[in-house]
């Protein structure tokens, strides 16, 4: 679907900020353990990347349940442009009581992406800013059909407020069409109801194609995808990426089976500059504000402690009395020497004032005599 609005059909402007930013996209994956995080990946490198060295790296290990972060990198290419794709690959969380908090290292890497960023950038010279800061986070939601779990609004509010929140209904072969319909509408209202702030492709209202096509994919989230890195033969006789069961096959980037193809435009075709750009606008300024909102913070806080420290102390009390006095002294001496220079002031136009008068009546009385000469020469 819509090829026509790729990255290479940017205009020239938007095209040169893209090489501006250096033409690193980061994207993170996050959800529970078992979803089908780390076969999206591999899914995606199948279907859009041609070289994936660190990934086939990867899969030579045997890696299958990913037990920490893990960075997979590739080089995006459409036509003549390049961008370098880091993939962020986390381990799940929430799959028992001990495992609750296991989110937490996916919140801290994304801060410590604005933070390391924002150190690079205070530095003098910076010669190549080592960037990964997180552009989208595509968060996984067991299809059960349901509804959101308190861990999911939990998590997700996190997220919110620090990354382009992308959500995802895995395994949606495991529902049938109908029940995404459904789970997708209650999703959407719960993400409201907890004023979770999610990604929404904006809608430009000059440009009728890219606007239809940003309506389609706000209305198809959260992005219900089917994974596969194998290939299954479809009733056409096509081997195609998909998973196979007696009924049939679940064809990933058949867009009757899965949003695959959706969420693949999204991200790495038609909103990969604007989640570039809100991520710089948005979620890296606000991470600043907050630093920087903290350090005055602490400061006003400490002078606080002082002055609490000092008025309780009947010494400093003391101290406190006298030097309130000596300033009331010094306040009161300088509003005289204020007042007396204000006198002046005001003196010194009275004086002027009366020249002025005495200088416009000899002008008067010039003008006077011209007036008589002239007549007196008119007379001759
Ligand atoms: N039915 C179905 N199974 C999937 C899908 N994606 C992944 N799986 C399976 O789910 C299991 C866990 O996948 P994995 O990618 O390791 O999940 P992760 O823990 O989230 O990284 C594997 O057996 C996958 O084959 C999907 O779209 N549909
Ligand atoms: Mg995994």
């Amino acid at each position: 679907m819509s090829d026509f609005v790729g990255i290479s059909n940017l205009p020239n402007q938007r095209y040169k900020i893209v090489s501006k930013t250096g033409s690193t996209f980061t994207l993170m994956v996050a959800g529970e353990s078992g979803l089908g995080k780390t076969t999206f990946i591999n899914t995606l490198f199948q279907t859009s990347l041609k070289s994936h060295v660190d990934h086939k790296a990867r899969h030579q290990k045997g890696i299958r349940s990913t037990v920490e972060i893990d960075i997979v990198r590739a080089e995006l290419e459409e036509k003549d442009f390049k961008i370098r794709l880091n993939i962020i690959d986390t381990p799940g969380f929430g799959d028992n009581v001990n495992n609750r908090r296991a989110f937490q290292p996916l919140i801290d890497f994304i801060d410590d992406q604005h933070d390391s960023y924002m150190k690079q950038e205070q530095q003098p010279t910076r010669s190549e800013i080592k960037d990964l800061r997180v552009h989208a986070c595509l968060y996984f939601i067991r299809p059960t059909g349901h509804s959101l779990k308190p861990l999911d609004i939990e998590v997700m509010k996190k997220l919110s407020t620090r990354v382009n929140l992308v959500p995802i209904i895995s395994k949606a072969d495991t529902l049938s069409p109908r029940e995404i319909n459904e789970f997708k509408q209650r999703i959407r209202a719960v993400i409201e109801a907890q004023e979770i702030k999610i990604y929404s492709p904006p809608i430009e209202i000059d440009d009728e194609a890219s606007a239809e096509h940003s309506k389609i994919l706000i209305e198809s989230i959260p992005f219900a995808i089917i994974g596969s890195e194998t290939k299954v033969q479809n009733p056409e006789g096509e081997m195609v990426l998909g998973r196979e069961y007696p009924w049939g096959i679940a064809e990933v980037e058949n867009e009757q089976h899965s949003d695959f193809l959706k969420l693949r435009s999204l991200l790495l075709r038609t909103n990969m500059l604007d989640l570039i750009l809100s991520t710089e606008e948005l979620h890296y300024e606000t991470y600043r504000a907050l630093k920087l909102d903290a350090s005055n913070g602490n400061k006003d806080d400490s002078r606080s402690k002082l002055t609490k420290r000092f008025n309780n102390n009947p010494q400093f009390k003391e101290e406190e009395d006298q030097l309130k006095k000596v300033f009331t002294d010094q306040v009161k001496a300088e509003e005289g020497r204020f007042r007396k220079w204000e006198q002046n002031i005001i003196n010194e136009r009275q004086r002027m004032n009366l020249d002025l008068e005495s200088v416009q009546h000899q002008i008067k009385q010039l003008e006077e005599q011209i007036k008589d000469l002239n007549i007196k020469k008119g007379y001759k």
